[in-house]
């Protein structure tokens, strides 16, 4: 029996938050829209640091209402919540001291949305969990190689700076765990070539040592190597059992940020399905919603998650 993963083992359904600066944009740059994921515009478009980081100028999710998020979830049958608190922008949804990239630079100062979001959880009795991204494309560390055609997701860094980066990440973590009390560290951006096992075991042990409740998932590390806490198989769910934890995540329509030319949305009983199959084979799902530039979940991702719930209740 295995007391930490206890409760996430008994949860079977979670949400995930994806939200950041690109939720201001919502898909469209420069009257431009981009043909991936929303979160991914930065990437996509190219944009420079300097002119992507004007975004925090405006960016005022002001409906943004933690409580609401949390109901949402609760009403959705789900049992978890995990917030994408810094995504591969670099942006921070907290107050952080290690930054001036985070919502205290924002109209949105005197607010922070992680310290809201961690409260309606718990007050609500649902676990609360936290994203964090390694690669980071604000960071003074972090370039884009010139001479590879612009691809922000394989960012390079630099040696000399790379010490000081993975203290910056540390603290920035230890304020998730100490002061936000998260319960699983959600990590992402371990397949760039500067980022290793060895790595990923140091920033393990650190963070059980910070929290020993704490769960943390496999791209911590690399992902295909790394076997604790649990696998992240993404857009995809394994047809067997396996002999290890799991959990699933998929968007609602087909980007995590929220883009407004997307209207693909899965149906209730496609959520259902994946669900059933998924929790048959032992494994969580994880699933998505991209709130909008002024904070609010899209209509239709509200309604699919609570149709899904009530033909569940049917059956
Ligand atoms: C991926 C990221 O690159 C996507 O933007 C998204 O966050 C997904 C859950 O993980 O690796």
């Amino acid at each position: 029996f295995d007391e930490r993963m206890h409760w996430f083992r008994e949860a079977k359904y979670g949400m995930f938050i994806h939200f950041g600066l690109y939720s201001q944009l919502g898909g469209i740059y420069k009257g431009n829209s981009t043909k991936g994921y929303a979160e991914w515009i930065q990437s996509e478009m190219n944009i420079p640091k300097a002119a992507y980081s004007e975004l925090i100028n405006t960016w005022n999710p002001k409906d943004f209402n933690a409580d609401r998020i949390v109901q949402l979830a609760k009403d959705a049958g789900m049992k978890y919540i995990v917030l994408t608190t810094k995504h591969h922008e670099g942006f921070c949804l907290w107050d952080s001291p290690y930054t001036d990239y985070d919502i205290a630079s924002t109209p949105m100062k005197g607010r922070d949305l992680v310290r809201e979001l961690s409260t309606a959880c718990k007050k609500a009795g649902i676990r609360f969990g936290t994203y964090y991204s390694i690669i980071d494309w604000h960071h003074d560390s972090q370039y884009v190689d010139p001479n590879g055609k612009g691809d922000w997701g394989q960012i390079l860094i630099k040696p000399e700076q790379k010490a000081a980066y993975i203290q910056y990440m540390k603290n920035q973590l230890k304020e998730l765990v100490v002061k936000y009390d998260t319960d699983i560290l959600w990590f992402d951006g371990d397949w760039v070539n500067w980022w290793d096992m060895a790595a990923g075991e140091d920033l393990y042990q650190y963070l059980r040592k910070l929290k020993p409740s704490l769960i943390i998932n496999n791209r911590v590390a690399k992902r295909d190597q790394f076997k604790r806490d649990f696998g992240t198989p993404e857009q995809e769910h394994p047809g067997a059992l396996l002999d290890y934890d799991w959990e699933a995540c998929y968007t609602l329509n087909n980007s995590w940020g929220y883009k407004k030319s997307d209207n693909n949305w899965k149906s209730p009983t496609e959520v259902n399905t994946k669900l059933r199959e998924i929790n048959e084979k032992g494994g969580n799902l994880l699933l998505n919603i991209g709130p909008d530039a002024n904070g609010n979940v899209p209509v239709a991702s509200k309604e699919i998650l609570l149709k899904a719930a009530a033909e569940r209740k049917k059956n």
